[in-house]
């Protein structure tokens, strides 16, 4: 069965699930968009062949021709717009945050429990991603024995001017945050935040270490640099009893030139992550078909949500705080 799908944004990362949406992945079909600023949905529209622009996105969520809803709308609206597409029983891929509070991650979770199905996947892209798929299956698979420690690197080229402390963690921690939770399969009981000096580029974001306690133990860190000028780059090592895995540099290609021999750094996260955020959409597509949902659930969409606003809580009191995560539902068991 083809996949109809709907388009709720048509910013940058709305045109690029249209791109990918409509050349990378098997039976799937972008059918409709619509944007707060139509123009945007028109223009998509003008590019790609077939599309119908809606005027709101309640009639897109509503049209019988579609199927299944991508939300990569303003991040305060993306709530809303899920809560519609579980009352029309439509499958959705919503960038993330799910929600812009933990209370509405839990309507969303409480909507989705009441509807008896899983319907949400977030679009923690790094979910797919080859490096850290490859991490979590070597660990499962033992051979390196039990994790102790996660060493996560998140460095932003120059962030934009929005960007400030609390959003270092909010919006780019937050990816480790749900990654560290996909590699080792438990959750959070604590974060600290230690915050380092402003780069000179700005006095209103300060680079972010986040110290996170595992229920079982482990530690996991990650220094989130908002403005490291270089490049875009993610680094993780899994620190096990008996060894370690490091994900590769992306792309894997070494170059030499002008007496410098190493590889070339990224521009941002939709290149760094292009591969995973196919895969990702590959994977939803093939979730709809087959009716097993995969990826980062409501469930943890309301995780990620309540590790970060603890780590807000962190970075305001400069103390260790306890993560309080209620019970998990069955639905969302693996
Ligand atoms: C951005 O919103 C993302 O989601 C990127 O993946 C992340 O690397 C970046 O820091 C965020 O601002």
């Amino acid at each position: 069965m083809t996949v109809n799908v709907g388009l709720i944004g048509c910013g940058i990362m709305g045109t690029d699930h249209a791109a990918i949406l409509n050349r990378m992945v098997a039976g799937a079909r972008l059918v409709a968009v619509q944007d707060a600023f139509a123009q945007r949905a028109e223009s998509l529209a003008a590019r790609l062949t077939g599309l119908h622009v809606h005027a709101t996105p309640e009639a897109l969520i509503a049209d019988p021709n579609v199927h299944a809803v991508v939300v990569a709308s303003a991040d305060d609206s993306h709530a809303g717009y899920v809560l519609a597409c579980i009352r029309a029983g439509k499958p959705v891929l919503c960038e993330k945050p799910l929600a812009a509070s933990n209370d509405a991650c839990r309507e969303i979770v409480a909507a989705e429990l009441a509807y008896g199905k899983r319907l949400v996947q977030v679009g923690f892209m790094r979910r797919f991603d080859p490096g850290y798929v490859t991490m979590r299956d070597t660990l499962r698979s033992g051979s390196l024995g039990k994790p102790i420690f996660l060493h996560c690197v998140h460095r932003n080229k120059i962030a934009p001017d929005y960007i400030t402390s609390d959003l270092v963690i909010a919006n780019s921690a937050v990816h480790e945050m749900d990654v560290a939770r996909f590699l080792l399969d438990e959750e959070f009981a604590a974060v600290t935040v230690i915050s380092a000096r402003a780069s000179r580029l700005s006095s209103q974001r300060q680079p972010q270490f986040v110290v996170l306690e595992t229920v079982a133990g482990v530690v996991v860190t990650v220094e989130i640099s908002p403005d490291a000028q270089y490049g875009y780059d993610v680094q993780g090592e899994l620190v096990c009893e008996d060894g370690s895995m490091s994900l590769a540099p992306v792309p894997n290609v070494t170059l030499r030139k002008a007496g410098h021999s190493g590889f070339v750094v990224e521009e941002d996260w939709r290149t760094r992550f292009a591969d995973a955020y196919r895969l990702q959409a590959c994977a939803w597509i093939e979730a709809i078909q087959t009716g097993r949902p995969t990826g980062s659930s409501a469930w943890d969409g309301y995780a990620a949500s309540v590790t970060a606003y603890t780590a807000l809580d962190a970075l305001k009191s400069r103390q260790r705080t306890s993560i309080h995560l209620e019970a998990r539902p069955a639905l969302y068991d693996q």
